[in-house]
């Protein structure tokens, strides 16, 4: 069987400082292409990037993390990608597990992968904020209750994802902000796709980036939200009610619909040549 083809993505703003420990952290030959999306970053990121020899597609301006993922996604697939992992360039999640990250989606297996952070303990011990644990908490079992799921929390930035799952599933409508994690979560539960997870360590350090009190408390109400409209396009799926909403609808437009972002270093043509781990 032939090695499936990772493309690791990075989504990232003004990650001048942390982006070279990330990607020197990423297993050599575990990644085919490294794919930097640049979310109008106004320091070195992409010098950065360009020093490292790894591919990065440039917002004009900020859009939002949910829409740099959705760039680099679309990329991802337009590379052919078999599976994208999802690594923060603030060097907060381990690049070591990519390769166990991208093994667990497997076709039949995982269609979505979540490094999560709850699942062993320790977070608050590696140093999580406790209002950010107890509110990944909260949501997580709302979020748990209202779309059917199991996992052990929603809001990790760490994440794998096949092929099938990122080209079916109809992410171009999806919030272009934080909750865009949640919201694609929500579809994949909803068509059924399994979800897999592996713990993975979180680092709180100085330089990293994460969200800040206000924003969070509008990430929260926007990620109840979207458990509230899972659970009722769920009810609406099982009765017929009027209460579906398009963000389900496996036919609303999908990544190919979406159209941000410029090359400013292409892939190279060598990309795929790589040896294998
Ligand atoms: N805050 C923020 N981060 C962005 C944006 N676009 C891309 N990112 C990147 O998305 C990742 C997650 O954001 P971060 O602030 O670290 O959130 P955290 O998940 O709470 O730690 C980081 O690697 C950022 O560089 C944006 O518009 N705002
Ligand atoms: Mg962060």
């Amino acid at each position: 069987m032939e090695r499936p083809k990772v493309v690791v993505v990075m989504p990232g703003l003004n990650v001048a400082g942390t982006l070279e420990r990330t990607v020197r952290a990423i297993p050599e030959g575990s990644a085919d292409v490294i794919l930097l999306v640049d979310d109008g970053s106004t320091d070195d990121t992409v010098e950065v990037a360009r020093s490292l020899g790894i591919a990065c597609i440039s917002h004009a301006e900020n859009r939002g993390y949910g829409a740099a993922q959705k760039t680099g996604f679309r990329e991802a697939l337009a590379l052919g990608a078999d599976v994208a992992v999802m690594v923060h360039p603030d060097f907060q999640y381990k690049p070591e597990l990519v390769p166990a990250m991208a093994a667990m989606v497997t076709p039949g297996e995982y269609d979505v992968v979540l490094g999560s952070r709850i699942l062993l303990g320790g977070a608050l011990a590696g140093g999580m904020p406790r209002w950010k644990y107890v509110a990944n908490r909260a949501l997580t079992l709302a979020e748990n209750l209202a779309m059917g799921t199991r996992v052990s929390e929603f809001h990790t930035g760490y994440r794998a994802y096949s092929r099938r799952a990122l080209s079916t599933l109809p992410l171009a409508g999806n919030r272009n902000d934080f909750a865009f994690d949640s919201e694609i979560l929500a579809q994949a539960a909803f068509q059924g796709l399994a979800i897999g997870e592996l713990s993975c360590p979180a680092n709180y350090f100085d330089e990293m980036q994460t969200i800040t009190l206000l924003p969070g408390i509008r990430y929260g109400f926007a990620c109840l939200g979207i458990a509230r409209r899972a659970a009722l396009h769920r009810l609406a799926a099982r009765t017929g009610l009027p209460t579906g909403s398009e963000r389900f609808d496996p036919s609303s437009p999908g990544l190919t619909a979406w159209t941000a972002g410029r090359w400013s270093i292409p892939p190279s043509g060598d990309a795929w040549s790589r040896p294998a781990p």
